[in-house]
């Protein structure tokens, strides 16, 4: 039985995660690369190397291909070719995504101020329970023209979940909070379910093959 659950550890913290939308730079996965998620800031790609993606300025999205149990999710954009420089965060507010799988996050806030043309690139960071973070980038160029792919290319798996970070849960008025003595405090860890808090545990153990 324990043999069975680390295997399947094991399985979860592998491959950490992929950008299915837009087109990361490369595939970072990739084996026989140098190529690491663990690399500041694009995960050891060099620019140029591979794809750039006409993004749209109003109603951008982005899908990821989550590997890990759960995740804080981060996703900022450096202005020009081979930027440097990702100050513009396009998720304002801390997610923590639970689950595996296909997750998509739509409208991201794209500032006012860019303009058709204008050469981006969007750096991925996704945030463990070992307090390292793995990178992805995908390079772009902003296109009043271009549309990001219709809803059904763009959804999240049955058990994906984003959750606001250090936002109070909502109840509806009048109703009782449910008492759970076992809980996290108020918290990303509330959130968190049973198999995956397991999970996390095993990981940590196994934190080396992460
Ligand atoms: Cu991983």
């Amino acid at each position: 039985m324990r043999a069975v659950s680390l295997l399947a550890v094991v399985g979860l913290v592998s491959a950490h995660y992929a950008v299915e939308y837009p087109t990361w730079r490369a595939d970072s996965l990739a084996e026989n690369t140098t190529y690491s998620e663990w690399n500041y800031p694009c995960a050891g790609v060099p620019y140029g190397v591979g794809n750039k993606t006409e993004w749209p300025i109003k109603g951008a999205s982005v899908a990821l291909d989550l590997h890990h149990p759960w995740a804080y999710v981060y996703i900022n954009l450096g202005l020009g070719e081979n930027a440097t420089n990702f100050n513009i965060s396009l998720t304002p507010q801390l997610l923590n995504v639970t689950g595996t799988g296909n997750f998509c996050l739509t409208d991201l806030p794209v500032p006012d101020t860019i303009a058709d043309g204008q050469a981006a690139t969007i750096q991925f960071v996704t945030g463990g329970q070992s307090g390292s973070a793995l990178y992805n980038c995908a390079d772009i160029v902003f296109r009043s023209s271009a549309t990001s792919p219709s809803d059904g290319t763009c959804s999240n798996s049955t058990g994906v979940t984003a959750t606001i970070v250090g936002q109070a849960t909502t109840t509806s008025s009048g109703s009782t909070p449910t008492p759970t003595p076992n809980s996290a405090p108020a918290g990303a860890l509330g959130v968190v379910p049973q198999t995956a808090v397991l999970g996390m545990a095993l990981a940590f153990i196994l934190g080396v093959m992460m």
